[in-house]
């Protein structure tokens, strides 16, 4: 059976964003077609800046959040990456497998190094080895597929040029994963800056829709998203960035396509209109259940202690045989 593996890190309130680019296929497609494990991958957020209060908070609402969406504890495997010490033990051998420059290659690491330093601070040296752990926490459990928006895709081609070095050097010890993008909605853009990527840890948040924002704040957030010059409505993703991020949106959310979508409107104002409702609308349910969930917290710490135990079953068998691979007296 197909291995999936994929996480969020806890750096933020979850967004839109999040919620079509990864977690809703998540809940709607990988859990019933494959093997799956989903994560929430808290050790990343310490590669910034960081509240440990906050990062405790939103580690449960993320997990939270994601069985609000839909994943099925009977189903899937949900669980929080630092309570399985597998990452961690593993992710030293990716450092030593990998080198400084495909690190420094990361645009991630290039756009989040950039902002911590125009923030005044200093860049913590996680940062960079960030894409150590997270090939980690894929090649761990002999992931076949890695579903992610497009931002990630990056990192999970490093993962598998990993794999491929370290089974090269070592003998064949891990399987070579592969990523799997949304058809739509792999990138959802901020509305205020729509060439930015929306993203949860954006300190300006008039563009960025949280899951658990009130329906009247998505209204109001989308109904202000910046448009382009101009006022005929066409999916352009270059040229009308602004225009095609709705259509996008609107796309994923009501299941059309977003080039067939752009001929039935001929105002900017109509168009936000219906991608907001649709956007409430397809979120109403998540936020419904989130709060049921919320109300019951001794649950969703059974379903992810449960989950850490299968997680650590699952990896320490690979781990275990990377550490002989290479050497060590495992
Ligand atoms: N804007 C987005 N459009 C489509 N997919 C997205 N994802 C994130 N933002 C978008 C996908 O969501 C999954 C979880 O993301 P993550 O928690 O690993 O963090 P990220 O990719 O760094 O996303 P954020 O929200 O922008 O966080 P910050 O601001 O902390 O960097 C991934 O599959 C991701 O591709």
């Amino acid at each position: 059976m197909t291995r999936i593996f994929s996480g969020v890190q806890p750096t933020g309130h979850l967004t839109l964003g999040n919620y079509l680019g990864a977690m809703r296929r998540w809940a709607e497609e990988d859990q019933y077609r494959a093997d799956a494990l989903f994560c929430v991958v808290d050790l990343h957020a310490l590669t910034v800046d960081h509240d440990p209060a906050r990062v405790r908070r939103l580690s449960r609402q993320a997990a939270t959040l994601l069985l609000a969406c839909g994943l099925d504890p009977e189903r899937c495997t949900l669980f929080v990456q630092s309570q399985v010490d597998e990452h961690t033990r593993l992710s030293y051998l990716m450092e030593c497998t990998a080198t400084d420059g495909e690190m420094r290659r990361m645009i991630q690491y290039k756009e989040k190094a950039a902002r911590e330093r125009e923030r005044g601070g200093s860049v913590r040296l996680s940062l960079l080895t960030y894409p150590a752990l997270m090939a980690a926490d894929v090649l761990a459990y002999g992931t076949d597929e890695v579903p992610v928006g497009e931002d990630q895709a990056q990192h999970v081609e490093l993962a598998r040029d990993l794999a491929m070095r370290f089974n090269q050097r070592y003998g064949q010890t891990f399987v070579v994963p592969r990523t799997t993008l949304p058809v739509v909605a792999a990138r959802v853009m901020d509305l205020q800056e729509p060439t930015r990527k929306m993203g949860k840890s954006h300190a300006r948040t008039a563009g960025v829709v949280y899951l658990l924002d009130e329906p009247d704040v998505v209204r109001k957030k989308i109904m202000r998203a910046v448009t382009d010059a101009g006022s005929d409505v066409v999916y352009d993703r270059a040229e009308r960035p602004g225009v095609a991020n709705l259509l996008d949106v609107l796309a994923a959310c009501t299941g059309g396509d977003p080039r067939a979508l752009a001929a039935g409107y001929d105002s900017y104002g109509a168009l936000k209109k219906d991608t907001a409702e649709a956007v409430v609308e397809r979120v109403r349910p998540v936020r419904e259940r989130h709060a049921e969930l919320a109300a019951d917290p001794a649950y969703v710490d059974e379903v992810l202690r449960a989950g850490a135990e299968r997680a650590r079953r699952m990896a320490r068998p690979r781990v275990d045989a990377a550490y002989r691979a290479v050497g060590l007296l495992a």
